[in-house]
């Protein structure tokens, strides 16, 4: 099977690191606020949403990062991104061999530095090739596109939590077919074989199909789909998710058997994703209705809105999202707020009210260097903190995390796990000397870090 491929703890530590208690809710630092006669409620949306063990997320336009009014409310309320547009084909490989990671670089430090999730959008799509793709068939065509997949899936190995491996690859209307493409015409298996180069080349990422119109039950495309990941599931193949785009814009509604469409998916063995969530004038009870149908499903991890202000939406006139072109919060964003906070908390183990205290370890003599902790900033969920190793220029650096806290990100270093996760061996890999990681509380707020060792070479 190839899913024997993954990296053994890969999901256990993805679940765990979607999972925080609900102490988060209890630290006004964090962005919470506490109600009299309420346990807690968290006053933002990736706060609240990660006390559900979700996230909530946005796509984001990266020349927007300059936009201060934008990045305040991108920082304050999502962990999770998604890009917009840079991580498309026309934008990572503009001529065929010449890769451009720049934009998206950009975006995934941006998303790390603030330890949020990073769903990379889309490996493999008919739509914004770049010129030299859409003039390829066959063969040539097939093997371009695999070796894109490998190519782009290999750079941000480690920092991707989900891919939207093939993108839109079913037709409109009744038929339930593949939508005719370049791809497509390459033959049927094209989508199966860019899951495999995909899952081969980054084995800890989790691949989904991602789509729109697949919200209604009873629509063909959303049959067809499901037979699709059905197929896939009794062959084999590797895929781990499904994304519901969810554009609830330009005629689309939301259908009341969504919730029957993602707990159907689910029952797969799949995880679901609400992935470019937008309904048209933004109203409560739609918006409502979404959080709650995620909320009721088990695999529905997240939800990811299609941007930030309404100003930022691709169908910007007709005010789609969650907050004005001014940047205030419209009423579909208090409703979607409370349906998180009414939502129910997972058991994650004992929730504390006390801040995060403690500081890392000092590690052990010898092994030839010597690592030094530096705690970083620390936010309601989590907490970031960085090592500088001195006597070696390049050095292994065993790091300890005390369950059910997880790291959920890393940087400056090139990191491998035990079996249980909370091992991390962190190799230098050229980027100096002082690497860095995030680490999800999961209802422990106390726990710091212990560095087991350093070792020179
Ligand atoms: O069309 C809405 C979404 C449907 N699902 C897949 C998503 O990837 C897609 O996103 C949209 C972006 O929101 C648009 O911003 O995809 C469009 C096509 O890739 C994006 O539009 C493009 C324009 O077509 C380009 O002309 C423009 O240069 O945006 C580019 C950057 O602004």
């Amino acid at each position: 099977m190839a899913n024997s491929s993954r990296a053994p703890g890969r999901s256990r530590r993805l679940r765990a690191a979607l999972v925080v208690s609900a102490a988060v809710g209890l630290l006004a630092t964090a962005g919470a606020v506490v109600l009299p006669g309420s346990a807690s409620a968290a006053s933002t949306l990736g706060a609240s949403a990660a006390e559900r063990g979700r996230y909530f997320g946005t796509a984001v336009a990266v020349s927007r990062l300059n936009d201060s009014a934008y990045t305040t409310i991108l920082n304050r309320e999502f962990n999770q991104v998604t890009a917009e547009n840079e991580m498309k084909i026309d934008a990572l490989q503009p001529n065929q061999g010449q890769f451009n990671y720049g934009n998206a670089d950009r975006l995934v430090q941006h998303a790390r530095s603030q330890g949020m999730l990073v769903r990379g959008h889309t490996l493999a799509w008919h739509s914004q090739q770049p010129g030299w793709m859409q003039n390829m068939s066959g063969t040539t065509l097939r093997n371009a596109m695999l070796n894109h997949v490998t190519q782009v899936a290999t750079h941000f190995r480690g920092q991707i939590e989900w891919w939207d491996v093939v993108n839109e690859a079913f037709a409109d209307g009744s038929s339930g077919a593949r939508r005719d493409s370049n791809l497509q015409r390459t033959g049927n298996d094209w989508i199966e074989a860019a899951f495999r180069a995909a899952r081969q080349a980054d084995p800890n990422a989790d691949l989904c199909y991602n789509d729109y119109n697949i919200d209604n039950w009873n629509d063909a495309k959303t049959q067809a789909v499901y037979r699709m990941v059905q197929d896939f599931k009794s062959r084999g193949v590797p895929i781990d998710c499904v994304g519901l785009q969810s554009h609830f814009t330009g005629g689309s509604n939301y259908p009341s058997n969504y919730r029957t469409t993602l707990s159907s998916f689910a029952a797969l063995g799949v995880d679901v994703h609400i992935t470019e969530l937008d309904i048209r004038n933004a109203p409560t009870d739609a918006y409502r209705n979404v959080v709650n149908d995620c909320l009721a499903v088990a695999r529905c991890k997240g939800i990811t809105v299609w941007g930030i202000r309404d100003s930022d939406s691709w169908r910007s006139s007709e005010n789609p999202l969650l907050f004005n072109g001014s940047g205030q919060k419209k009423p579909a964003y208090d409703a979607v707020l409370a349906a998180l906070n009414n939502g129910t908390t997972p058991p994650t183990g004992n929730p504390t009210t006390t801040p995060p205290t403690g500081n890392p370890t000092t590690p052990p003599p010898g092994g030839g260097c010597t690592a030094t902790v530096t705690p970083g900033q620390v936010w309601g969920d989590r907490y970031n903190t960085s090592v500088t190793v001195s006597g070696a220029s390049t050095w292994s650096v065993v790091v300890a995390i005390t369950a059910p806290q997880k790291i959920s990100a890393t940087w400056s270093g090139s990191p491998t796990w035990d079996s249980s996760g909370n091992v991390m061996t962190m190799r230098s890999n050229g980027s100096g000397n002082t690497f860095g990681f995030t680490t999800m509380m999961n209802g422990n707020s106390s726990a710091r870090p212990q560095i087991r060792s350093c070792t020179a070479g």
